[in-house]
């Protein structure tokens, strides 16, 4: 063989590669894109036939996705579409510095929106389309970009200076600007809450997957509307922001569009120093099914990669990492020439006719409206799946020595005058220097050609956005005839409140009216709730219905999907549940279409394993109905320390526009259900429900006489004492499941201790206590006038004898009543971590049951003098409970 010197070799290299992609050019004009992509695919199947091992890559190459050549001609005036831009970024970044100035530390961020302003104008301007046509956009802006998206709003003439100047100042008269999205601070405005970062994207899938539900169901007229969700690449760290990421490729969303703004910083420094966030985004979102549109270089670049035949530059653009490309972002051109075009003299002498300055000033594909543009236009027209656009920016674009591509950007807040200067002067605001101090905000004349230039635009595409309002119209009121059966009671039949609540929930189903806007979500777990009936009663949602044949086809209750199936059987999903929960829940504003969610699930998966996006839910002003299933410390038996849920209503109490109830009875999930209903579809109040219901079964009662009233309020008395004239005398307090213990314990009491106790039911602690806080407020800002009386106390005051409340959650629920009670309360909770045990062992160990209620009581009495401390000890022994048991508490 003869003898090849490696310099020889590297030349033939060189030639055969020439020659191969000479080959792949000539079919690309003879053929085209698709010819090549065929013979490319064949190739790879030849080599891995022949044993050729090809490495594996979800990427493309660090170049835009759309080529020069591929690029359509941008309509609208570039020139007053930049001016437009300026005037928002000074008056974003003004009103943070003027915040700060007036009142230190108050906050506020300037570089997020810097860098992500071309993304939205180009959205203003062109595509983001109002409600006023009807089929308008879903927008979840990025939290941390709020000034821009004010500032554009004072532009518009949709908020004034006052409102700019009150940035962050809700409570200061004239109204203030909150923080972030929030609707339910500016409910005219803001329509989606995106600040606790990852909660946008997802709750941004599950409304592009809703809004496909109501049109597949016929509640919606089919639409063009697209979903588009902002965000920041730091925030794709947050495992909510990906995590749910197949389900639009699976489903086909192509009205879904995420744009993610990769300034590759997030807070404290690079988001991918070491390595390339828009790569790994890219292979993510491939790997998933999206269509990826890569906007990395402006215009000024296509020149230069129009010239770079052997890919050299290519290559370079793909090698740098992004702490790397970050330096470049500070540095100034004579750095970024060595550094980066230095690599190899080739490179250098492709830029050897542009100077230094000029280097420095190519741009970025997020700052290139043309390059946006186009990557809009593209995911708005793409079949088949959703897009994912991976624009790069700098963050803290043209704040220069304010903090560009700087570390400390992120929290950058004050400008000193001379930054200010540079910005205004950079962004051409006709701002005198002898008033730039004052920071002063700017606004053209009316009939400036920027705000008519707006205005036209934002007319043409169906009015402004953001913009919340509520489009649908009040349901009627609800009939008592889907309620009624449930006072009756079970006539001494055994059933759990989630029985109950599954046979109301399909019967709500089969209603005329309220059937079809009904919304059941279920995270894998119907059948652990009983529900598999309604499989076949409505169908569970699939846009493919079912094209296959089930396996349980010839059961009654099989596995049924269906294309205008109901259900939204979301899997081992409690995110996206929920998250499904705030589209149905929000539809009345976003929509216009009353929908009710009801979503059932574990309760100790809901605010325990989801609580930020309830409280998102709670922010977006969302309706429905949580059902916290398989509830209860000790009702649940044998699950063990995760799953017994002691402490959502807990958690629930805190959630200021949660109503919360752990109801006991049939009739008292019926009366609650159908008030809600009534409180949020007829009288249109900003509040959900969240209600936990067990599994343990019992006869259910028939409703007491004048109990309704209670029931909503919080509390009731289910059964008065036998014994009204007995000497010792108590109150009891039971809820849920440990209901029908105190009512043994009651029975107890009376026949073996001669205690005439009343027993209450306590369906809501939370809304007592909301109550009697509201009542004490009251009282102590109005002195002069009676006092208002909580209801509690209305209830209570005359009541005779000793206090003690049974729950299966945590003390602090009934301790949170105890002070609007004439004496202290004993209370009995399930403070502590969960055991796997039956229902029994779990009571005792929890001690919460008839025993512990009936000691409870008699203790009580001994503290009051009422009877012997020896009467409490023999009763102890008499109900087998060691007084040296350990205390479940803290065990
Ligand atoms: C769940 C959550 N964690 C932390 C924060 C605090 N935080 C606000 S912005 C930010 C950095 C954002 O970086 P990135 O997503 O890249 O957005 P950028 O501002 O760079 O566009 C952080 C950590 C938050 N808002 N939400
Ligand atoms: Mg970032």
């Amino acid at each position: 063989m003869r003898y090849i010197a490696p310099k020889d070799q590297a030349e033939l290299d060189a030639v055969e590669t020439r020659e191969w992609l000479e080959s792949l050019d000539y079919v690309l004009q003879s053929g085209g894109p698709a010819k090549v992509a065929r013979l490319l695919r064949e190739l790879t199947i030849h080599a891995r036939q022949n044993g050729v091992k090809l490495p594996f890559t979800a990427n493309t190459p660090y170049i835009n996705t759309i080529s020069a050549d591929e690029q359509a001609l941008m309509p609208g005036s570039p020139d007053i579409e930049r001016r437009i831009k300026s005037l928002v970024r000074w008056n974003a970044a003004a009103m943070v510095v003027r915040a700060n100035k007036a009142e230190e530390g108050i906050g506020g961020h300037i570089s997020t929106y810097a860098s992500a302003a071309t993304l939205y104008e180009v959205g203003f301007n062109h595509f983001f389309r109002g409600h006023e046509n009807g089929d308008g956009d879903v927008i979840f802006f990025q939290g941390h970009a709020a000034p821009g998206i004010y500032a554009r709003a004072y532009l518009e003439g949709r908020i004034d200076e006052t409102h700019l100047e009150n940035f962050r100042r809700e409570m200061k008269p004239g109204g203030g600007l909150s923080s972030y999205p929030h609707p339910w601070l500016m409910p005219d405005f803001w329509e989606y809450p995106t600040v606790s970062m990852g909660l946008g994207p997802i709750m941004a899938i599950y409304q592009a997957r809703f809004m496909r539900y109501l049109e597949d169901r016929g509640l919606k007229p089919k639409s063009n509307s697209k979903v588009w969700a902002f965000l920041g690449d730091g925030e794709t760290d947050e495992p909510e922001a990906l995590g749910a990421i197949t389900l639009p490729a699976r489903e086909k969303l192509d009205n879904l569009i995420f744009v993610i703004n990769c300034n590759l910083q997030r807070l404290d420094g690079p988001v991918r120093g070491n390595g390339q966030i828009i790569q790994e985004l890219e292979a993510a979102f491939r790997g998933a099914g999206w269509n990826v549109v890569k906007v990395l270089w402006g215009r000024e670049w296509d020149p230069l990669l129009a010239k770079d035949r052997d890919g050299l530059l290519v290559k370079r653009m793909g090698e740098i990492v992004d702490g790397q490309y970050q330096k470049y972002a500070v540095s100034d051109g004579a750095y970024v020439r060595e550094h980066f075009w230095g690599a190899d003299p080739r490179l250098l002498d492709m830029v050897k006719h542009l100077s230094d300055d000029q280097l420095k000033k190519m741009t970025l594909g997020g700052h290139d409206p043309i390059k946006v543009w186009n990557a809009y236009k593209a995911a708005v027209e793409f079949k088949g799946a959703p897009t994912v656009i991976l624009a790069r920016t700098i963050k803290g674009y043209g704040l220069g020595e304010a903090g560009e591509g700087k570390n400390i950007t992120h929290q950058q807040k004050k400008m000193n005058e001379e930054e200010l200067r540079a910005f205004r002067t950079r962004f051409g605001i006709p701002i005198a220097d002898s008033e730039i101090a004052k920071t002063p905000f700017y606004r053209p004349a009316e009939d400036s050609p920027e705000i008519k230039y707006m205005r036209e635009r934002r007319d043409a595409l169906g009015g402004f956005v953001p913009h919340r309002k509520v489009r649908s119209t009040p349901l009627k009121e609800v009939s008592n005839e889907l309620f009624e059966e449930f006072y009756k009671g079970t006539d001494g039949r055994k059933a759990s409140t989630t029985m109950v609540f599954v046979r109301l929930l399909s019967k709500l189903l089969r209603d005329k009216e309220l059937g079809p806007v009904v919304v059941p979500i279920v995270p894998d777990e119907a059948r652990t709730f009983g529900m598999e009936a309604l499989f076949r009663q409505v169908g569970i949602y699939s846009h493919a219905g079912q094209v296959y044949e089930p396996v349980d086809m010839d059961t009654l209750l099989y596995y049924k999907e269906a294309s205008d199936g109901q259900i939204l059987e979301e899997g081992i999903n409690e995110a996206g549940s929920m998250s499904s929960f705030i589209a149905a829940g929000t539809a009345y504003a976003t929509h216009g279409v009353n929908t009710i969610p009801f979503f059932i699930y574990y309760s100790m998966f809901g605010f325990q394993r989801i609580g930020d996006l309830i409280w998102a839910a709670a922010d977006s002003r969302t309706r429905g109905f949580l059902l916290g299933g398989t509830s209860g410390r000790t009702t649940l038996a044998g699950e063990g320390l995760q799953h017994q849920d002691g402490n959502s209503l807990l958690y629930a109490m805190a959630y200021p526009n949660c109503v919360s109830y752990d109801p006991a009875f049939a009739y008292e999930i019926a009366v609650i259900i159908q008030d809600g209903i009534r409180r949020m579809y007829v009288d249109q109040e900003s509040i959900f429900y969240y209600l936990t219901v067990m599994n343990e079964q019992y006869a259910m009662p028939v409703m007491p006489e004048g109990a309704r009233d209670g029931i909503l309020k919080g509390m009731y008395k289910f059964r008065a004492t036998g014994q009204p004239n007995a000497k010792l005398r108590a109150q009891l307090f039971g809820s849920g499941a440990i209901l029908p213990e105190v009512i043994k314990a009651q029975e107890i009491l009376e026949s073996k201790y001669n205690v005439g106790a009343d027993v209450w039911s306590v369906t809501s602690y939370t809304e007592l206590y909301r109550e009697g806080h509201a009542c004490e407020r009251w009282n102590l800002l109005h002195p002069g006038d009676a006092p208002h009386v909580p209801y509690v106390t209305q209830c209570l005051k005359e009541a005779p004898g000793v206090f003690v409340a049974a729950s299966d959650y945590v003390k602090a629920l009934p301790d949170a009543i105890d002070r609007w009670l004439p004496r202290p309360l004993v209370s009995l909770g399930t403070d502590g971590f969960g055991r796997s045990e039956n229902r029994a062992g779990l009571r005792d160990f929890f001690e919460v049951d008839y025993r512990y209620v009936i000691v409870g009581t008699l203790a009580a009495l001994a503290r009051d003098g009422k009877i012997e401390k020896s009467v409490v000890d023999q009763a102890i022994k008499a109900h087998n409970i060691n007084p040296e048991k350990v205390n479940p508490a803290v065990s």
